[in-house]
């Protein structure tokens, strides 16, 4: 257990002030071993840490603990009447989607009038604020200035409000005319030796009709270079799911949530990253449904929810969720459901039949004597080391599901950036092949996405590998042939870049550099770039580490008011589990010189193409209605697009797997027989997972409090097993250097740098640091076999005590 932890202030008391906009330094950045003319990396410690205030780790999620942090959130960015205005809308029909996670809406009539979480909340305000970062915020700071301060800081300056750009040798960033900008940004693209030497990003924030038009424009262009976050993200359980059951997507609705009798909920922490679905799960173990947790870490959020609406909730009465937790060891999830299924095998043979579903097996399946074969050359001591749970736990958990017919498997992060991630996620699926769990009420697999409109945009074919029979349809629809060759993704991109194969990135929205791997060879491969320009809404540091151009190309926000010659426009989304649904921003603008990601790229797209294009953009983004009748034309499940997407809760895309129908080569379910594989760490090393706070969303930090793991005001923290730390001789907050077990991508060693170590309740040999200050120590060629997803939760490390 971790020493007694003192809660009182007066032990290291936080300090007054929060982490809102703070002044900026007098003078010139300090000194900095990687500055150069256009900023450094995210991964420089500050020269102090901020003040650590360690509290004991929550026992249950939300409470109204979780409205006071929203509600001070919001009303410190946007104003407290004007915030609680804007957030009735949000996830109401007729208002605006979420941008937060992509958990589903409940169905309109079971709505209530405040549809958001702690977390939805703050990234509202984070997007609603009424700060502005403006031409003379940009006079006055100098990117290298901008560059000496952190994330929370550069995030909390506002919303961006005009076109501005970096020129050559210039210390400062300067508007530029939208015209001016497209136009310049056309002549580098037009400049290239081909299309393929150019990088188009997209982050999961973009609606359904910027992403479709955005791919057009891209491969009208010439290029598949349509690297997207969910390379980062969701690949491997998109590369599962197709290879398995044929759909790379989630087979759950929120309807079999009501009728599931068992749920796992493996790799996820929804209490900070999908506060929503705790009503979900609340309302399924109210129900008798049983909930099962396997998380290397006792979160929060997977033990008890206070639901902050209800009145129980508001007394902060919880409701117990995981009536078991297993506490695997990072990456041991394979091996642990390799031993459920083989405890599943041994109790069928117990009990003479009836465990394993064969009537299923042999109607739907493919692959089952290999796997089979593969279960029982998995011998018990194996996957106990690999996963860290006994034999009689996991036969305990397998006697449950043997009991059971109606199973909902779900995961997030937790499992998807491994090097066997993609092998991890197929041994989920081959256990409830087992059980027959799959293609039928109140059973399946359920992703969790991450991104509002991360599903939605593959749907529309942001996708370097979008295939043949889609292509076709979308040259017949606009009168042209699209390339096939299969583009970057996003280690590729970066690899590209570095090596001088593609000068330009053009980013659509995100915050390429701190989201990916291996921080200072991505900042050198921005750096080698022509160009790279930006579509954004708030500052970060991708506009501060750049190519030898860059431009910043501000948009509305979810929240804001579309206008165009047609009238009020709105969007459209698909949530996790396949509904498209539109989203409707009711408020003004934080700038009049915005536009709309649609009508920015309609306009990059006739400045890039001229006359070369096949496509009337201009007439497309006078009414959306028009892109989504293109959209129907093109993309299969959205006939009657318009009508449909108009009636309330929007509409489900067919999913065939629901109703056991397998679009795989053969039309089964195929069981995968992969050997047990992932990272063993040596003597001395650790396992390293980077993860997200409860203060941030993503790469955007909206402040240094973790409160449900008991960090306050620092982020520069590493959680260690106490008998670990015994081992290496370190103590309670003193400061450590983390270590890769390999050089960087630059040839350097690997180091983040003053850390402070925090005894907590994990696996020995794990350890847990924040997401992106830690990103320089994910090796940009450690990736996910099959999906390429960088290994972000399984780097090995050693942990050292810092040189002062
Ligand atoms: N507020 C907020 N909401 C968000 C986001 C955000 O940053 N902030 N991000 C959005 C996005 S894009 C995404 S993808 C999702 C991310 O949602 P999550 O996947 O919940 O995010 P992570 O913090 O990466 O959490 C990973 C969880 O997996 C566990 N874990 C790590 N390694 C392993 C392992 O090897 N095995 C198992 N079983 N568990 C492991 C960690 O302990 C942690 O609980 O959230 C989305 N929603
Ligand atoms: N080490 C490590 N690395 C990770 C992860 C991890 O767990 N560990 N997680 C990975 C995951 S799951 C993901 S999804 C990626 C996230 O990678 P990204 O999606 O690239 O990053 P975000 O932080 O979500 O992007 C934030 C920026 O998006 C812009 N933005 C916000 N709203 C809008 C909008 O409506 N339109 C436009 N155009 N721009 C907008 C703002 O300028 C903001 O600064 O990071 C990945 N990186
Ligand atoms: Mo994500």
């Amino acid at each position: 257990m971790p020493p007694d932890r003192d809660d009182s202030p007066t032990r290291t008391p936080p300090p007054a002030s929060g982490p809102g906009p703070e002044p900026a330094p007098e003078g010139p950045s300090p000194a900095d071993p990687f500055d150069d003319e256009h900023g450094h990396p995210a991964d420089e410690p500050p020269a102090e840490f901020s003040g650590l205030h360690l509290g004991r780790p929550e026992h249950k999620a939300a409470g109204p603990e979780a409205v006071y942090h929203a509600m001070k959130k919001v009303s410190r960015e946007a104003g407290l009447v004007r915030g609680l205005t804007i957030l009735t809308r949000v996830n109401q029909d007729g208002g605006f989607d979420c941008p937060s996670c992509a958990w589903p809406d409940p169905d309109p009539a079971e709505r209530t009038r405040f549809e958001f979480c702690e977390n939805g909340a703050k990234a509202v305000a984070s997007e609603t604020t009424t700060r502005r970062v403006d031409r003379s915020f940009f006079a006055r700071h100098s990117v290298a200035e901008l560059a000496a301060h952190d994330d929370a800081w550069l995030d909390a300056q506002g919303r961006l409000t005009e076109p501005m750009a970096l020129l050559p040798g210039a210390d400062h960033y300067q508007p530029i005319s939208w015209e001016e900008a497209f136009r310049l940004i056309a002549g580098e693209l037009n400049a290239l030796a081909t299309p393929d030497e150019a990088v188009f990003y997209t982050s999961g924030r973009t609606s359904n009709e910027a992403a479709f038009l955005y791919q057009l424009f891209v491969r009208q262009y010439g290029t598949n270079n349509l690297p997207d976050c969910s390379n980062l993200c969701h690949e491997s359980s998109g590369a599962a799911l197709g290879m398995t059951l044929g759909v790379g997507k989630g087979s759950v609705r929120l309807d079999d949530f009501k009728q599931a009798e068992l749920i796992l909920l493996v790799g996820q922490n929804p209490g900070t990253n999908h506060p929503r679905m705790l009503t979900t799960l609340e309302g399924a173990v109210r129900r008798g449904a049983k909930l099962v947790a396997i998380n290397p870490l006792k979160e929060a959020g997977l033990l008890a929810f206070a639901h902050p609406q209800h009145v129980r909730g508001m007394l902060g009465i919880p409701t117990a969720l995981a009536d078991t937790y297993l506490q695997v060891k990072i990456n041991g999830d394979q091996a642990l459901f390799r031993g459920l299924a083989r405890a599943l095998f041994e109790e069928d043979r117990r009990r003479g039949g009836g465990v394993i579903d064969l009537a299923f097996i042999e109607q739907y399946t493919a692959g089952f004597d290999a796997f089979r074969d593969a279960v029982f050359a998995s011998p018990w001591a194996e996957i106990e080391r690999r996963g860290g749970i006994d034999r009689a736990r996991i036969e305990a958990l397998a006697r449950r599901l043997a009991d059971t017919d109606r199973i909902i498997a779900c995961w997030a992060m937790g499992l998807t950036q491994h090097r066997n991630a993609v092998a991890t996620i197929q041994e989920i699926v081959n256990v409830l092949l087992l059980r027959g769990a799959i293609g039928k009420p109140g059973a399946g697999v359920c992703p969790v996405r991450g991104h509002s409109n991360v599903q939605g945009d593959r749907t529309m074919g942001i996708w370097e590998r979008m295939p043949d029979p889609w292509l076709d349809r979308l040259g017949a629809e606009f009168g042209f042939e699209p390339p096939r060759r299969h583009g970057f993704d996003v280690v590729q991109a970066i690899r590209a870049m570095h090596e001088g194969r593609a000068h330009v990135f053009f980013g659509l929205g995100g915050n390429f550099l701190s989201a990916s791997p291996d921080t200072h060879y991505t900042a050198e491969a921005l750096r080698r770039c022509r160009l790279t320009a930006q579509v954004s809404t708030k500052l970060n540091r991708s506009h501060l580490v750049t190519g030898k151009t860059a431009v910043i190309l501000p948009c509305l926000g979810r929240s804001e008011r579309d206008i165009q010659a047609g009238g009020e426009q709105f969007v459209s989304v698909e949530n996790s589990m396949g509904i498209v649904h539109p989203s409707h921003g009711p408020f003004p603008p934080a700038s009049p010189h915005l536009l709309s990601e649609p009508v920015i790229i309609a306009r990059l797209a006739r400045a890039v193409l001229g006359d070369r294009t096949t496509v009337a953009w201009e007439w497309l983004v006078e009414d959306y209605d028009r892109i989504r009748e293109a959209i129907e034309r093109v993309v299969p499940g959205f006939l009657d697009y318009n009508a449909r997407v108009r009636l309330p809760g929007g509409f489900p895309l067919d999913h065939p797997v629901r109703d056991r129908r397998f679009p795989t080569r053969d039309g089964k379910a195929h069981f995968t027989a992969s050997p047990l594989g992932g990272v063993e760490p040596g003597p001395g090393q650790l396992l390293l997972m980077t993860i997200r706070s409860h203060d941030q969303f993503n790469t955007t930090v909206y402040g240094r409090d973790d409160r449900y793991r008991g960090i306050h005001n620092e982020r520069r923290v590493v959680f260690l097993n106490p008998d670990d730390m015994t081992a290496l001789g370190l103590s309670e907050r003193q400061a450590v250097d983390l270590t890769g077990t390999s050089p960087d991508g630059l040839g350097r060693p690997r180091v983040a740098r003053r850390f402070l170590a925090i005894p907590y309740d994990i696996p020995r040999g794990c350890a847990a640091a924040y997401f992106p200050e830690a990103n320089v120590l994910v090796p940009i060629d450690e990736t996910a076999e099959i999906s390429n997803t960088p290994a972000s939760k399984s780097i090995t490390i050693t942990v050292s005590p810092s040189a002062e």
